[in-house]
């Protein structure tokens, strides 16, 4: 055997540890490779899976634009028939101003006929005062009508009340159940029952008076909602002391009216008109200087000032 000496002994010692540092390194390279070649074969299998996809993945994506393409079509279509409708309410409102008129010059022809003609003798003229007492003859506990909003608000103010706001009016109306569709739900008439006094039939010609009532119906005919308040549906409108503007689309939260304009909002639905007019949102409107037989008027305790 031959003597090793220092220098061959080291550099024996540095070859094992270069070897098996290799060695390692090798082992290494070989887990890594096959996790590699494992991940590569799964996602081949992916995107194999997801070739097979495709055609139902585009066809999806298709029908779900041409959604789209169809909602924003009928969403421009409602918004058309909104302002339809809104323009609508005040023709109809015009309209209504329209009979006023005539019935307020019917009334001037029929003095001025009795004026020329003298043929009003006190008798007649007694006979006359009680037939028009006698259309309110057991009416005591039915709303009040042919008010305008300036005879409701004068009578407010004398009482030391106000007007209700339309914010004040639908939330008192909905009592309690937010953003209910009557007074008392979203049914108008749970198990059968009816609630509230509307028109049933064919307006104007065929009254049905399923409800009971043919006209107005004394108050607290129908529950109350839930905060106690009767009639919040039905029976007649009543004024608020809002102006009427086209409300922004949109939730709001209590809204509150223009400072001046042509038309008094009012609401509630009334027994001359069908259900779809009597839900808590909806609004309708006429000049304030305007009475009429299915318009009345309830108060509000007012804000207190501090
Ligand atoms: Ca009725």
């Amino acid at each position: 055997m031959t003597a090793m000496k220092k220098g061959d002994k080291d550099h024996g010692q540095y070859v094992r540890k270069v070897q098996e540092e290799t060695l390692r390194h090798s082992k290494d390279l070989l887990a890594e490779n096959e996790r590699l070649r494992t991940r590569v074969v799964s996602l081949e299998g992916e995107v194999a899976a997801l070739e097979l996809e495709r055609p139902r993945l585009v066809g999806e994506l298709d029908r779900v634009r041409e959604d789209l393409r169809r909602h924003q079509a009928l969403q421009q279509e409602l918004k058309q028939k909104l302002e339809l409708s809104q323009a609508e309410g005040l023709r109809y409102s015009e309209s209504y101003l329209g009979i006023e008129r005539q019935n307020a010059n019917l009334a001037n022809l029929y003095v001025a006929s009795y004026r020329l003609h003298g043929t009003l003798d006190r008798e007649e003229l007694y006979l006359a005062i009680q037939e028009i007492l006698s259309n309110l003859i057991g009416c005591d506990e039915h709303p009040v009508t042919q008010v305008t909003y300036d005879d409701a608000s004068a009578f407010a103010s004398w009482a030391g009340k106000v007007l209700p706001t339309e914010a004040e009016w639908e939330y008192a109306a909905r009592g309690g159940l937010e953003g209910s569709i009557f007074a008392w739900g979203d049914e108008f008439e749970p198990h059968g029952r009816h609630m509230a006094n509307t028109w049933q039939g064919t307006f104007p010609w065929q009254n049905l008076c399923l409800d009971g009532f043919e006209g107005t119906s004394p108050v607290s005919s129908f529950p109350a909602n839930g905060f106690g308040l009767f009639d919040m549906t039905g029976n007649v409108w009543e004024w608020t002391l809002d102006w009427f503007a086209e409300y922004p689309p949109g939730d709001l939260k209590d809204p509150v009216g223009p400072a001046q304009g042509v038309y008094k909002v009012f609401r509630g639905g009334s027994w001359n008109h069908a259900v779809e007019f009597a839900r808590s949102r909806n609004r309708f409107m006429m000049p304030p200087t305007n009475g009429i037989y299915f318009v009345g008027f309830r108060l509000a305790l007012g804000h207190k000032v501090p």
